[in-house]
C-alpha cells in the first residue's frame, strides 16, 4: 500500500481559497461559542470580580440558545473544513522546520479539541451521555484549548489565509485568460512543498463555489431546523431539536421528573412543610400558609443549558418576602435545597440581587394551575435571567445567607 500524497487529491475543493473561506466562519462560530460558553459557565461557577443581574430576563436565553444552535451548525462547517484540507496531512517532506511543525501540531490538537467539543456538545444537547467524565467540567477546559489552539494557528496562518480569502474562488480562470493570479504567493495553492499543483487548465471554480454554497445551505439548513426548541414561532420546523418547547405538561417541558428524582413520595406528602432559615430564625410553612402569603404573578422562562427554552407565567411568594420573614435585610443571599437527595442540581444559591427581584419567586402555580408535580410541586424557585439548571424544583428549605459577591 502506498501512503498517498498532498497532489493525489484532485478535487478543486481541496484548496486553501475553500478552507480559508470555511474556516473564516468556523472561527466566527468559535468565538461566539466561547464567550457565550463562558457567559454560562460564570452563572453556575460565579467568581468574586464579576456578577450577573435577574434583567433583562431573557439575557440567558439568548446566549444560551445562541450557544447550542451555532453548536449544531458547527457540524457542517467542521466537516467541510476537515474535507477542504484534510490531504496536507499527507504533505511531504511532514517537517519543514519550527514554524511548519508548530503549525501541525497545533491543527492537530485544534481538530481533536473542536471534534470533542462539538461531538460532546451534541450529544449532550440530546442528553447522551456515554462517558465517565463530568460534562460541564471537561467541556469547559476543552474550550480553553480549542480557544488557545485557534489563536495559535490563525497566528500562524495569517499571511496564508489573507491571501487566501482576498483571491476570488474563480482565480484560476483568471490565470487562463493570461490575467495575473489574485492569489497572494504564500497562498499559492497548496504551497509548493510536496509538487501539489493544480494542473493547467483546471475548471475548478465552479466546483469550488458550488461546494461553499452547499456548505452555507446545509448550515443555514442546521439552524433552520434547530431553533424551533426556543424560537417558538420555528417549533414545527425543529426536527434536528430534542425538544418541542411547547411539549410537556402544563405545556413547559421537564428535563428532570419527579420520578427521576426520587421525590414522588416526599413531594406530595401532606407533611411538606418549607423550612426558612434565616438570622431571625426557622420557621415551617405548609402550602397553604404559603398560599395565604398572597401571589405574585412572574412571566419567566425556563432556559435550559441544552438548549431548549420556553417562557411561561408562574405565581408564587416573592423570595425576598419569604426571606425577610426570617430575618432577611434585603441584601443577603438565599441558598436553596429540593428534596432531591443528591445530584448536581439539588441546590442553587440565589445571589442578593437576584433575591431582590420582583420577578424571583417561590412558585406554587404556573399557567395558572397548581405546579405539576414533574416542574417542581410543592414549590420551585423561579428567577429571571437564570440557567435552567439553578431553577430549583421540589424545594424544601430556604436559608438566607450573609450575601457573597459585593
Ligand atoms: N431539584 C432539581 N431541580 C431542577 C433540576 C433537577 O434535576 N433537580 N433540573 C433543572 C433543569 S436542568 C431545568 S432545565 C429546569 C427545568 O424545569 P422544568 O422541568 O419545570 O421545565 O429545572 C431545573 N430544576
Ligand atoms: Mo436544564
Amino acid at each position: 500500500m502506498t501512503v498517498p500524497r498532498t497532489a493525489d487529491f484532485r478535487s478543486p475543493v481541496h484548496d486553501p481559497r475553500v478552507v480559508a473561506r470555511v474556516g473564516a466562519l468556523l472561527g466566527g462560530a468559535v468565538l461566539v461559542l466561547f464567550t457565550t460558553g463562558l457567559v454560562s459557565h460564570l452563572h453556575q461557577d460565579p467568581v468574586s470580580w464579576w456578577a450577573f443581574g435577574p434583567a433583562p430576563s431573557w439575557a440567558y436565553r439568548l446566549t444560551q440558545g445562541v450557544h447550542v444552535t451555532v453548536g449544531f451548525a458547527c457540524v457542517p462547517l467542521l466537516l467541510a473544513k476537515l474535507y477542504a484540507a484534510y490531504p496536507r496531512l499527507f504533505e511531504r517532506p511532514a517537517l519543514r522546520g519550527w514554524r511548519h511543525a508548530v503549525e501541525r501540531a497545533s491543527v492537530a490538537v485544534l481538530v481533536a479539541a473542536t471534534t470533542f467539543q462539538v461531538v460532546t456538545g451534541v450529544l449532550n444537547a440530546f442528553q447522551v451521555y456515554p462517558w465517565r467524565f463530568s460534562f460541564v467540567a471537561v467541556h469547559y477546559a476543552a474550550a480553553w484549548v480549542v480557544a488557545g489552539s485557534v489563536l495559535v494557528h490563525v497566528g500562524v496562518k495569517l499571511p496564508t489565509i489573507a491571501g487566501a480569502l482576498r483571491s476570488s474562488v474563480d482565480d484560476l480562470r483568471r490565470e487562463e485568460r493570461g490575467e495575473p493570479p489574485r492569489v497572494a504567493a504564500s497562498a499559492a495553492p497548496w504551497p509548493a512543498g510536496d509538487g501539489a499543483s493544480i494542473p493547467a487548465g483546471d475548471d475548478g471554480a465552479s466546483t469550488r463555489r458550488g461546494f461553499l454554497a452547499a456548505v452555507a445551505a446545509t448550515t443555514l439548513g442546521v439552524v433552520a431546523l434547530t431553533v424551533g426548541q426556543t424560537v417558538r414561532p420555528l417549533a414545527p420546523l425543529a426536527v434536528l431539536a430534542p425538544r418541542d418547547p411547547g411539549v410537556g405538561p402544563q405545556g413547559l417541558p421537564v428535563n428532570k421528573t419527579a420520578h427521576a428524582a426520587g421525590v414522588e413520595q416526599a413531594a406530595t406528602d401532606p407533611g411538606w412543610r418549607l423550612e426558612l432559615v434565616g438570622p431571625g430564625g426557622t420557621r415551617r410553612l405548609a402550602r397553604q400558609d404559603l398560599l395565604a402569603l398572597g401571589l405574585a404573578t412572574a412571566v419567566v422562562p425556563i432556559a435550559c443549558v441544552e438548549g431548549w427554552s420556553a417562557t411561561a407565567t408562574w405565581d408564587g411568594v416573592r423570595v425576598r418576602d419569604l426571606a425577610r420573614l426570617v430575618g432577611g435585610t434585603g441584601a443577603d443571599d438565599v441558598r436553596v435545597e429540593s428534596l432531591q437527595a443528591g445530584g448536581s442540581y439539588r441546590e442553587s444559591l440565589l445571589p442578593a440581587a437576584y433575591v431582590a427581584a420582583d420577578d424571583t419567586l417561590l412558585a406554587l402555580r404556573l399557567a395558572g394551575e397548581d405546579l405539576d408535580l414533574d416542574h417542581g410541586y410543592p414549590a420551585r424557585v423561579v428567577a429571571p435571567n437564570r440557567p435552567g439548571v439553578l431553577q430549583t424544583k421540589w424545594v424544601t428549605r430556604m436559608t438566607v445567607e450573609p450575601a457573597r459577591a459585593a
